[in-house]
């Protein structure tokens, strides 16, 4: 039985039927802080700073496997470090410890391009590099990667993570990260054909569509433990590209969509990560791959979202 922490979230809200879809409809366990709207199933309440209750639920629901989604992202981790540490750092401790005790299977923990900082290379940056992050969520998560490769090495527990660039996505909005303009931008681009940029216009950053993002976890997820020589986390990515490179893309098939550029301290984050990282060991170790392209993933969100929010695509072009 699998356990999502952190499921509300833009990435569990699409990983858990992801998962269900896969590996059986009652084969996952989603859980987050957040209370039970009343049509989820499956779903239970857990705080992953609170160790008891991740004990309580393993035993109680025969967990085996966990992917662990819980954590506070780059930009609202910048407004409330406090709450960035306890969550991603106790957290995951809580959660590798709890798989520990419980002997469980497989922890799967998503890293980010936030543990780069700015001595990291700004292009194609390999996975095994210099990590000093300058942002809260950055520290914790490369604590987090180490703690990881940690109990892989000292305890056998077979951890598995990979950095994720940006995730664009239509189905959960985005609400606490730095990338999140590349998904919010669409929204306003289909209701408004305006929208004001919080990055500046050429920071390049790496990213990847939501299809791809699934697929990769569990391909990592699948993959012969043999195969696997990182612990701490793969570099992937599908494409980059700067604010003004997207608007572009979507402008070419919205008529009349302006941007202007209003850069906060979201872009002082961006810019200590890099423009590019190079997927080479993932693509090596565990065949990772991306079917979506900048083009159509940009075709894709437009028709979700237009659709999302009734509108028609003719009023669009
Ligand atoms: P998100 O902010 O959308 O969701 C995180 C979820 O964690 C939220 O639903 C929140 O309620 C929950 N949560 C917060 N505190 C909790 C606690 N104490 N106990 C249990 N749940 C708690 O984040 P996401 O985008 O879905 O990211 C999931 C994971 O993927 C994170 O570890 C993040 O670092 C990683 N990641 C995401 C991206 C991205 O672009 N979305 C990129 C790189 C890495
Ligand atoms: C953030 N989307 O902006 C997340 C992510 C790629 C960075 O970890 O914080």
């Amino acid at each position: 039985m699998i356990l999502v922490t952190g499921s509300s979230g833009q990435i569990g809200t699409e990983l858990v039927p992801y998962l269900r879809e896969k590996y059986g409809k009652d084969s996952v366990i989603s859980s987050d802080i957040m209370e039970p709207t009343g049509t989820q199933t499956g779903y239970i309440r857990l705080d992953v700073t609170d160790r008891d209750s991740l004990d309580r639920a393993i035993e109680k629901y025969g967990i085996t496997d966990i992917f662990h989604l819980a954590g506070i992202l780059s930009a609202k981790g910048e407004k409330d470090p406090d709450l960035a540490y306890r969550v991603n750092l106790n957290g995951t401790y809580n959660v590798l410890e709890a798989a520990r005790r419980h002997s469980l299977d497989k922890v799967i923990i998503p890293s980010t391009i936030g543990v780069f900082g700015p001595e990291t290379p700004k292009r194609n940056v390999p996975s095994i590099t210099v990590l000093r992050p300058r942002t809260m969520y950055g520290v914790t998560k490369v604590a987090a990667e180490l703690l990881g490769q940690y109990y892989y090495e000292k305890f056998r527990l077979d951890v598995r993570s990979l950095r994720y660039p940006g995730i664009i996505s239509y189905m959960a909005e985005p609400t606490a990260g730095t990338t999140d303009y590349a998904v919010e931008i669409f929204y306003y681009a289909v209701r408004m054909k305006k929208y004001t940029c919080y990055l500046q216009k050429n920071r390049r950053l790496p990213m990847m569509y939501m299809p791809d993002a699934l697929r990769a976890l569990t391909d990592l997820y699948e993959a012969d433990s043999n195969k696997i020589s990182l612990r701490n986390g793969y570099n992937v990515q599908a494409y980059s590209f700067t604010p003004e490179e997207l608007y572009g893309k979507i402008a070419e098939r919205i008529n009349g969509f302006q941007i202007e550029y209003k850069p906060d301290y979201r872009d002082g984050i961006a810019a200590t990560w890099p423009e590019s990282i190079d997927s080479s060991d993932a693509i090596k170790e565990w065949g990772f791959r991306y079917d979506y392209d900048l083009d159509r993933t940009v075709d894709d969100m437009i028709d979700h979202i237009s659709e999302k929010l009734g509108v028609s695509r003719k009023h669009l072009v």
